[in-house]
């Protein structure tokens, strides 16, 4: 469809900006705050320049310089994620007051400035306890331990708080965890990935039936965030399109069905049970996943990725489409890991590791490049057409409100020599064009209740450090962390502010790339 003229906003559009705790707290151990398994995997080299949590950026510090920031930009949500071992520090013991104390304060301090809190209950900082005692998400007993961490959270703020994110991303920290040993517990293990996923699944159905059955969330709407990327094929080779089917099934289906339906995707799930990984679901599982209904889905939209059939003939090398420039790849060299360039959204389960390079099964499909998207300095593709195709795919298929909660461009920002100021037009660009595309969704019919972009403040890397930077304000912190941590609005922070206060009108103006 082609528009004379786009749709208006909704009125009461959440226009935001993002976060999660691990990368812009610091605090690590400060006030009762137990290790999560990211602060020990830092610690123990695992990421770049051997950056740690240990500061961040210092939030934890600078809530209130922050809050203004926001309320100075007319922000109306603002996405955070709460650090689990802060408010239970060995993950299913006591609870630690001071911890609950911080986001009470996060919270009030957002309400009085007229922003919804929107907090995310797992961003992937797992309290280290429960992996070093139960093996972390392989067991059960960490099941048990997000509800009543999220119980704990949701009777203290469940009156104040409209939207829930209960799990982010769980098809990247599963695969980058659990295959390809670039996150915590770097693991090599497809059998154990889908197993502990299976129980990450339970969890999420736990805490939104809990959710579901409180009085004091009676006004309160839950749903996990998912890294969504459309799949597109090749060409039109019928085998290729097979493989995009393949593709879709696997980097998709696998968590929404589960999520929206409580079951996994048919065939899929028959091909891993031939390969002897399916994880096992009981009956009690079925009920239980069948049983939670998530009110909205959370979406994090990077970019999508592109396929063919699995052709055995070709040099692997050739097939994997994740390192992008060769800057790129010097950029995210990962200590220890190669130079290979992790993107959120491009873990791609089934990728072969050589030694099941033979086996006829494994992968259903192959990456290969897309010749009609340009890449940012980290290789990741632009492609804001993406970003409309994957709304219109979700609310075709799963028909609940859409809330975008991470979308953004990491680039390498400097403050100008000249005017002391960091112009980042090509953020602006960029944000531009996907909200517009957002828009055209909008007036396709797609029902999006928020957009919170990646990120607010600059903030730490997972993988890549403080030099791949996606705030609307820069933080001078550094992979030495010897910043002075002082904050500076962006050129974006203020097109930002514009775009909020004219409720999307301003995107009018200034033409689409
Ligand atoms: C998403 C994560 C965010 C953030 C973002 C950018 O996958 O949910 O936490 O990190 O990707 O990723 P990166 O920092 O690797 O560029």
């Amino acid at each position: 469809m082609h528009y004379e003229k786009l749709d208006s906003f909704p009125k009461d559009f959440l226009w935001g900006a993002s976060s999660a705790a691990y990368q812009v707290e610091g605090a690590a151990a400060e006030d009762g705050k137990g290790p999560s398994i990211w602060d020990v995997y830092a610690h123990e080299g695992n990421t770049i320049n051997g950056t740690t949590g240990d500061v961040a950026v210092d939030h934890y510090h600078h809530l209130d310089e922050d809050l203004d920031l926001m309320k100075r930009m007319g922000l109306k949500a603002y996405r955070f994620s709460v650090a689990w071992s802060r408010v239970i520090p060995d993950g299913d013991g006591q609870v630690n007051d001071a911890g609950v104390d911080f986001y009470r304060r996060l919270i009030e301090g957002l309400l009085a400035r007229g922003i919804q809190p929107v907090p995310t209950l797992y961003h992937w900082d797992l309290p280290e306890s429960l992996q070093k005692r139960f093996g972390g998400w392989e067991s059960r007993a960490t099941v048990a331990a997000f509800e009543k961490y999220c119980g704990v959270m949701f009777r203290a703020f469940g009156d104040r708080v409209k939207y829930w994110i209960t799990i982010n991303e769980q098809n990247v920290f599963t695969a980058m965890g659990y295959r390809w040993q670039t996150h915590p517990p770097k693991i090599n293990d497809v059998a154990t990935m889908f197993r502990a996923n299976h129980n990450v699944n339970l969890a999420n159905a736990r805490a939104i039936n809990l959710f579901h059955s409180l009085d004091a969330c009676r006004e309160g709407l839950i749903g996990p965030s998912f890294g969504y990327g459309p799949v597109y094929p090749r060409d039109c080779d019928p085998k290729n399109v097979l493989a995009s089917l393949n593709a879709d099934d696997f980097n998709n289906s696998w968590w929404l069905d589960v999520y929206t339906r409580g079951e996994y995707p048919y065939f899929t799930y028959k091909a891993l049970q031939r390969m002897g990984v399916a994880p096992v679901v009981s009956a009690s599982d079925n009920e239980l996943l069948r049983s939670a209904h998530p009110d909205f889905l959370g979406v994090n939209y990077y970019h999508g990725g592109t396929v063919q059939e699995n052709r055995l003939d070709r040099p692997l090398d050739d097939a994997v489409n994740a390192t992008g420039s060769q800057s790129a790849a010097e950029l995210t060299a990962v200590a220890g890991g190669g130079a290979k360039a992790f993107s959120a959204i491009d873990p791609y389960l089934m990728q072969p590791k050589e030694d099941q390079a033979q086996s006829p099964e494994i992968p259903m499909f192959q990456n290969v490049e897309n010749p009609f998207v340009s890449k940012t300095d980290w290789g990741w593709e632009v492609d804001a057409t993406g970003f409309r195709i994957a709304l219109r795919q979700l609310f075709e298929r799963y028909r609940l409100p859409l809330f975008v909660t991470e979308n953004g461009l990491g680039a390498l920002d400097t403050i100008s020599a000249t005017d002391g100021k960091i112009h980042d037009g090509y953020r602006i660009d960029y944000l531009r064009d996907h909200l517009v595309t957002m828009q055209e969704a909008i007036t396709d019919g797609v029902d999006v209740v928020g957009y919170c972009a990646w990120s607010f403040t600059d903030l730490l890397s997972w993988l890549n450090g403080y030099r791949k930077r996606y705030g609307f304000v820069y933080v001078d912190q550094n992979d030495d962390e010897t910043g002075t941590l002082a904050r500076t609005p962006k050129d974006s922070f203020f097109w930002y502010r514009d775009v909020i206060a004219s409720n999307g009108a301003s995107l009018d103006q200034g033409e689409r790339r």
